[in-house]
């Protein structure tokens, strides 16, 4: 197994700041696995348009697995342990995604990763992100581990005031993004997906971010 996570030939770890580092492509050999794995939790809990509290979808649709899941509506944004959309819990974090986060958050020097929490963002073509903090978590001491699949995105990296003006990074399949430190609650968001296809997502782009949210 743990084969499927040794770096390529082509992977490349590049800091890109106090706390934030990019694995290119380091899970382009293990992602048809990682995405088999999202098959039978994307069945019980399906890809849905989370809203503002004031009512606006968000581009992005999204569900989440592990024990804690994050929601937007009418009351605002936060972790729940159930899907409101099914009464049931959130599906189980698969082992093979929760390790492959921890391995990466260890690799960038977060040692003690425990992620509780994953949220699944599916782009269509012309979904975007607008800039936001993730700040619904309890301990901003844990990173967020981000793993990029399908059509490639610009990444929006600003500061710690919204009016920073970001700097635009590329995002590939494969690619792996770990958060922490200093840069935990930087604005950040995703520019529109551009037309395309992937062979293993199709006309989309997929998103996993690992959190500790409680
Ligand atoms: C920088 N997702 O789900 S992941 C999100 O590509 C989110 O779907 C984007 O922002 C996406 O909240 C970006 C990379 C990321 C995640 C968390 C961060 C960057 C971050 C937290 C702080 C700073
Ligand atoms: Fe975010």
């Amino acid at each position: 197994m743990s084969d499927l996570f040794s770096p390529l030939p082509c992977a490349e770890r590049v800091d890109l700041g106090v706390g934030v580092v990019l694995f290119r492509k380091r899970l382009q050999d293990a992602a048809p696995s990682l995405l088999a794995a999202l098959q039978p939790l994307l069945a019980r809990a399906p890809f849905r348009h989370m809203t503002t509290q004031r009512g606006f979808a968000l581009s992005a649709a999204m569900t989440n697995c592990g024990v804690l899941g994050w929601i937007g509506d009418h009351r605002g944004y936060r972790y729940t342990p159930h899907d409101p959309q099914s009464g049931y819990p959130w599906p189980a974090m698969p082992e093979i995604l929760r390790s492959a986060a921890i391995q990466a958050a260890d690799d960038a020097g977060f040692a003690d990763f425990s992620p509780d929490a994953c949220l699944i963002n599916h782009y269509a073509v012309g979904a975007r992100m607008g800039l936001h903090q993730d700040k619904d978590e309890a301990d901003f001491s844990q990173p967020i581990v981000s793993f990029s699949f399908g059509l490639p995105t610009l990444f929006l990296w600003g500061g710690l005031a919204r009016r920073d003006k970001p700097q635009k990074f590329p995002l590939e399949h494969g690619d792996v993004l770990v958060w922490g430190g200093p840069a935990r609650l930087c604005f950040h968001g995703v520019s529109p997906i551009k037309e395309g296809a992937h062979p293993l997502t199709g006309a989309c782009r997929l998103n996993l971010t690992f959190r500790r949210a409680a």
